[in-house]
Parts: C-alpha cells; sequence; structure tokens
C-alpha cells in the first residue's frame, strides 16, 4: 500500500507542502483525503498515524510523518536535483528556508489561516504579525536574488524550499497582506505553478469548510462528501 494520507487541501498547509513536492516528482502514491475538524477525524488518524496528524506517507511497510520528514523520504525516492537544488551550497541554503518555515512565522500562522480559496480582511497588524511578514519579504528577495537566476522561484528552478513556502504565499493573498515589488514577483511565480493551479482547482471543490471565529473553530460540509 502506497499512500499520502492528507488534510482537506484548502486548510490543510502541511499537507500540501509534500503534496506539492510528490506531485512534482510524480510519486506514484494514492492521496488520500481526511477531512479535519470533525468529530471523528482524530480517531481516524490515531488509527494509521503515530502523531494523529497529517500528513502522513504509508509505503508498504513504512510510515513516514512530518512534512519535512515526508520531504525528505520523496527527495532520497527521486534522486539528486529533483526535490533539493543540485547545487550543494543553495541546497543546504534551501533546507534551512524549509527549516525556518515549518518551525517559525507563529504570528502569520495563527493570525492568517491558510484558506486557498477564500478572500479575508488583513487581522490587525501586531508586532508578532509585522515581524514575520517582513523577514519572509527579506528572504523571498535575498534568496531570489542569490539563487534566483535560473527560474521564477527562490531557488530558480522549482524547488521544495517553494513547497514549504506555498501555503504561505496564499495567506498573502488571501488576507492581502504586503509585499515589496521582488517578494510579489515571486508570489505571483508561485500563483500560477500549473500544479499549484491544480490544487488551487481541487481546493475549491472540496466541500467540507473550517471557520475560525472568537470561540474556536467551527466544520461542516456543504454537501455530502463523495
Ligand atoms: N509538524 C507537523 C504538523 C502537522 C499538523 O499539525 N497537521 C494538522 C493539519 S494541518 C493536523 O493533522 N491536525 C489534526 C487534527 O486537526 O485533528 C508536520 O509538519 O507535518
Amino acid at each position: 500500500m502506497k499512500q499520502l494520507i492528507l488534510g482537506n487541501l484548502n486548510y490543510s498547509s502541511w499537507s500540501i507542502r509534500p503534496l506539492l513536492v510528490a506531485r512534482h516528482v510524480g510519486l506514484p502514491v494514492e492521496e488520500v483525503i481526511v477531512p479535519l475538524d470533525f468529530p471523528d477525524t482524530s480517531a481516524k488518524l490515531k488509527e494509521i498515524s503515530p502523531t494523529a496528524k497529517v500528513p502522513l506517507l504509508i509505503w508498504d511497510a513504512q510510515t513516514v510523518w512530518e512534512s519535512l520528514a515526508i520531504t525528505e523520504w520523496i527527495a532520497e525516492w527521486a534522486g539528486p536535483g529533483q526535490v533539493w537544488p543540485e547545487d550543494a551550497a543553495a541546497r543546504a541554503v534551501a533546507r534551512a528556508a524549509a527549516s525556518e518555515m515549518h518551525a517559525g512565522f507563529p504570528a502569520l500562522r495563527s493570525l492568517c489561516p491558510m484558506d486557498i480559496r477564500s478572500r479575508h480582511a488583513a487581522p490587525e497588524m501586531s508586532d508578532g504579525l509585522k515581524a514575520d511578514i517582513a523577514r519572509i519579504d527579506g528572504l523571498w528577495c535575498d534568496l531570489r536574488e542569490r539563487f534566483g537566476a535560473g527560474g521564477p522561484f527562490l531557488f530558480g528552478q522549482w524547488s521544495a524550499a517553494d513547497a514549504f513556502y506555498t501555503p504561505v504565499v496564499t495567506r498573502f493573498r488571501t488576507y492581502g497582506l504586503p509585499l515589496s515589488g521582488p517578494a510579489q514577483a515571486y508570489a505571483d511565480a508561485v500563483l500560477s505553478d500549473p500544479k499549484f493551479r491544480v490544487l488551487e482547482e481541487q481546493a475549491k471543490a472540496e466541500p467540507w469548510w473550517i471557520k475560525y471565529g472568537p470561540d474556536g473553530r467551527s466544520s461542516g460540509s456543504l454537501k455530502p462528501a463523495g
């Protein structure tokens, strides 16, 4: 059995990172979506995942959890230069940028939950949110300038670093957050990538919704999930 277990593509930012990587390299894996935030979600995930979280890669007898670890697993499966930049120095920086995303930007993540298909008013600009936005903008500009000569992405050609920042790019669009010219050009490249476009259409077609209100999260389905 070869499965990539995912949350709703519209909302599950951790899921779409390794999913984009898997699709970019043509990993032969069945994509299985477990809709998040329903009463039985946790129980379903507990049956298959040590953390009861998505994403999860099941590859025959092996189970890999954590988006970054799954990405590394796919990179080994695909071979050098397919997932991370070929050049060792660029590869080290790409991994640092992806790790920074995996561990950081708490204000952006909590105040601007990913919601690819929707548009929301920007939240109040707290100091934390301003700092996250400034760091992300600066990082994208720096990487584009130093490593971006070969294409429109952070390291020129598309890499896992772009997969890790794709949900961030969508948050800037969803909440109308400000970006400098070069950072916006990068965001536009991510949003025009054909593989992102396919994912965006899938996110739009999903029947499930999650709302974030002052009393926490609520969820539901617009039509019976088929
Ligand atoms: N550090 C984990 C985070 C995974 C995570 O938090 N996933 C969320 C969805 S995006 C989840 O599975 N939540 C379980 C639930 O809502 O029941 C990773 O990088 O994979």
